[in-house]
């Protein structure tokens, strides 16, 4: 057997995945970095982080999602310096720290954890698996020589400058030269590419892949894990002269967060992970170094990375400088924090680049929620309260097939353009179904018919809601509402009993109130 073959075979173990099916679902954002807030590219992955966690709960998983901030970073320490807290950076972090935790509260995020890489907890976890990689032989001391982009916190080689510049931060790069650890990525080359081959839905979208296949094979080279007396940083155990390598400890944060180094049985419950979101701008550290590290310490693979595409602001890349960062707090209290992600997920195609532009937000407000879901919904519990008395009308058995399986397959998917698309198709319908049936007018006629056709509209509007629910949780919850059901109870029910067609109660009384979508000013 050659090195090579051997390679592949020793960690072969590693690569094996325990049977997942029951363990809970488990997704992550990236940590985002606390030199700034949040802008809506941050919040575009949280709220897909929740999305998915929403459609799990709705299926009846447990759901762990993580989100958190990377704070052993250069970064801070010179944002802290610019705000003149550089005596003081662990306030400042305190500080920054609690800005993020507190947007995706505000967001309504359900999160399940919010981890920080200057926790104890992470600490334990980062030290037992160094300590590991090192047992493993993958650890060596060698001497670097070359560039560091603070904006990337990334090492560049000559030939990735410009002009003596980071290309993505156009910033000037800082020469290093000191004796570091290194890890042997490089010993992994073959047995990731054997890894992504065999496993062909651990790297998404396939466009993605082709460029992390091209890394492994033509570039990947061993990487420096170590920054001598750098200021923040959590210690190489056994040598605090050196700090870890922020990329190397926050990669960590999916581990520790669900307890290794800490709490044994949490992390044998919920590792692997079942899914990472990334956006596509770290991608070779998710799909390379990630799955490299975790194989050079016999930890299983994550299932799946997905990296999204980066979206522009009115055409224009989003800046500091430009001073075009949107808020997303401030977007979600002019339209609603639904409206934002339900315009984050239909407008920006997953998986691609996109643009975001509020003049198209408030267009789609007003168009696919105003006029087509917020009117169904208006017209259909005034009729009911015009010609059926306010109540729940018989549901007729007879229906057009609610396209459930296309949904879902879109869901798990993360194809959330297309599972809106199955929901208006639903709600395109069934405006139409009132164009066509003109119920006000049978009413007149045949008032039987007339709350048969109202009947099978309202419990429409309760299978759209159950569609809506993971993208639009609270207008979903605000649908079940008027339609005179118990939100609380209605998401605690299973999901096939609850979407199964009829289960609206004959009699129930309505509820209607404000539009769902009022004008916007
Ligand atoms: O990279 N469009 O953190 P970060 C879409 N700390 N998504 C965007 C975006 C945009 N214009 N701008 C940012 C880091 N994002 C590291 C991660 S993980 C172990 C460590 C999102 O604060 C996208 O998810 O720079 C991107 O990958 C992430 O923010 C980068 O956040």
């Amino acid at each position: 057997m050659d090195d090579k073959q051997k390679i592949i075979e020793t960690i072969g173990g590693a690569l094996q995945r325990p049977d997942i099916s029951d363990k809970p679902y488990y997704v992550t954002t990236p940590i985002y970095y606390v030199n700034d807030k949040p802008h809506i590219g941050h919040a575009y992955t949280t709220i897909v982080g929740d999305v998915v966690s929403r459609y799990w709960r709705m299926r009846g998983k447990e759901v762990a999602y993580v989100t958190g901030t990377d704070e052993n970073s250069q970064k801070s320490v010179e944002a802290a310096q610019k705000v003149d807290r550089g005596d003081d950076v662990k306030g400042y972090l305190d500080e920054m720290s609690a800005v993020w935790a507190r947007t995706w509260d505000d967001l309504d995020i359900t999160n399940t954890d919010f981890i920080r890489t200057t926790e104890d907890r992470h600490l334990k976890g980062v030290e037992k698996f160094w300590k590991a990689v090192e047992a493993e032989g993958d650890i060596y001391k060698g001497s670097y020589v070359g560039w560091y982009c603070v904006g990337c916190e990334a090492f560049l080689k000559e030939s990735d400058l410009e002009d003596g510049k980071c290309p993505t931060h156009k910033k000037e790069v800082k020469k290093i030269e000191e004796e570091n650890y290194f890890f042997k990525l490089t010993k992994y080359r073959d047995a990731l590419l054997a890894y992504i081959t065999a496993h062909p839905e651990f790297i998404s979208p396939n466009s993605r892949k082709h460029e992390i296949i091209n890394y492994i094979r033509d570039h990947m080279e061993d990487i420096s894990i170590s920054r001598h007396k750098a200021e923040v940083g959590i210690p190489v155990p056994g040598d605090h002269e050196h700090k870890i390598y922020v990329w190397f400890d926050a990669l960590l944060n999916y581990l520790t967060a669900v307890g290794y180094g800490t709490d044994d049985e949490m992390f044998q419950k919920n590792w692997p992970a079942d899914l990472h979101l990334v956006g596509k701008d770290i991608i070779k550290f998710h799909c390379a170094l990630w799955p490299a590290m975790l194989m050079a310490a016999g930890v299983p693979l994550p299932r799946r990375v997905y990296a999204h595409g980066f979206f522009t602001i009115d055409g224009t890349k989003m800046s500091k400088s430009l001073g075009n960062a949107i808020d997303p707090i401030a977007l979600s209290s002019e339209v609603g924090i639904d409206a934002l992600r339900y315009f984050l997920l239909r407008e920006i195609s997953f998986g691609e680049d996109g643009d975001f532009s509020s003049q198209r937000l408030r267009d789609r407000y007003q168009t696919d929620l105003g006029n087509e879901l917020g009117n169904l919904c208006h017209r259909v519990l005034s009729m009911t309260e015009k010609n059926a008395d306010g109540k729940v009308p018989a549901i007729p058995a007879e229906h057009d097939e609610i396209p459930w399986e296309e949904y879902i397959s879109a869901m798990e998917d993360l194809k959330f353009g297309r599972a809106l698309d199955e929901a208006w198709k639903v709600i395109r319908a069934a405006n139409k179904f009132i164009e066509d049936e003109k119920p006000w007018a049978v009413a007149k006629e045949n008032p039987e018919k007339a709350q048969q056709i109202l009947a099978h509209l309202l419990e429409t509007l309760r299978q759209v809601a159950w569609m809506l629910l993971p993208i639009m949780p609270h207008v979903s919850e605000g649908i079940f509402t008027q339609l005179g059901l118990d939100a609380a109870v209605e998401l605690q029910k299973d999901f096939e009993d609850a979407t199964a067609w009829g289960g609206l109660v004959q009699g129930t009384k309505i509820a209607k109130s404000d539009p769902l979508f009022p004008r916007l000013s």
